[in-house]
């Protein structure tokens, strides 16, 4: 991987060359990759350039206040050519997705990212695996840059400062968020009303579902593993949709006196999906693999064929040998 270190001005130098530029966001886009496309949007648009904002993937609905949200789209038939391509937040180059294509119709590629494992896949690459958004990488690059800041780009850089940092509650939170932070509230961030919108409010659906997934809440492994289940008849009764099973798992790890949690879902397709949780030290990640499932050591997921009893005692049973 070699140094991962940030070339603002490598990245300058690729903008200031550029009439048209084409941002892109990542597959599944979250708050960071959004925050960091519209900032940059304004940014570049400030600087008289032409913008056009792409993402392979619908902006959720809690994002959808972001401004320029509604302008992004995935690459048509008769794309570009753009003077430069330049990816935000996007750790590699299958997060590109559909919008991979406009490699191709630009002259020039760039990116700017935050992700350790980064392969550096574009001409120019500003990547720091030690920075905790990638927003806080836009940031250093209005400097490079000569733009100033104003509310709205505030607004978009609080919104993947924010999210990625877990409301600054990670272990990822650092000095040079706060730093970051205290600059935007001197623009008039509105801080209340964003918070609000990005950790608080939930539908009705998502809050009736939350309902069903508390009360069907056991406890196993002497009390250190949380579990819940919510069957078809649980997403049915509450309206909600298997997307906003979410973060429910959540609830089972902030449980006093629980290391790790298990979701489960009867899905749409009849499978059983599964959300796994652990705190550090425990680990997840190999446990989900022996079911053919995968993802981090402290989140993983599995998807089984069987009845909702027998998939949850199988995958209990490995839990419990983990909790030891
Ligand atoms: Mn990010």
């Amino acid at each position: 991987m070699g140094t991962m270190k940030t070339n603002p001005e490598a990245i300058a130098r690729c903008i200031q060359e550029a009439r048209t530029i084409a941002v892109v966001s990542h597959v599944n886009p979250d708050g960071d990759t959004l925050g960091s496309a519209t900032a940059m949007r304004l940014i570049l648009r400030k600087m008289g350039k032409e913008v056009t904002l792409f993402c392979d993937g619908k902006v959720p609905d809690m994002l959808c206040f972001l401004p320029g949200a509604e302008l992004f789209r995935v690459p048509g038939e008769n794309e570009g050519p753009f003077d430069l391509m330049l990816a935000v937040d996007v750790s590699d180059e299958k997060r590109l997705g559909a919008c991979a294509v406009l490699k191709e119709k630009s002259r020039r590629t760039a990116q700017i990212d935050h992700h350790p494992t980064n392969p550096r896949y574009m001409e120019e690459n500003s990547v720091d695996g030690g920075c905790a958004a990638t927003c806080l990488l836009i940031r250093e690059q209005m400097r490079t840059l000569g733009v100033k800041l104003d509310q709205e780009i505030a607004v978009c850089l609080y919104t993947g400062i924010s999210t990625d940092t877990g409301n600054f509650s990670f272990g990822s939170t650092n000095a040079d968020a706060f730093r970051v932070m205290g600059e935007l509230m001197e623009h008039d961030l509105p801080l209340a009303k964003l918070n609000r919108i990005l950790f608080r409010e939930r539908s009705r659906e998502q809050i009736k579902l939350l309902g069903r997934a508390i009360e069907s809440m056991t406890f196993r492994g002497n009390g250190k593993i949380a579990v819940m289940k919510l069957t078809k008849q649980d997403f049915a009764d509450s309206g909600a949709l298997s997307e906003h099973t979410d973060t429910l798992v959540n609830y089972g790890l902030d449980t006093v006196g629980t290391e790790m949690a298990l979701l489960a879902r009867e899905a749409d397709s009849g499978q059983i999906k599964f959300s796994l949780r652990a705190r550090e030290p425990k680990r997840v990640d190999e446990i989900a693999k022996l079911f053919g499932g995968g993802g981090h050591p402290q989140a993983a997921g599995i998807t089984m064929d069987g009845t909702m009893e027998d998939c949850v005692e199988a995958v209990l049973a490995e839990m419990e040998k983990a909790e030891g």
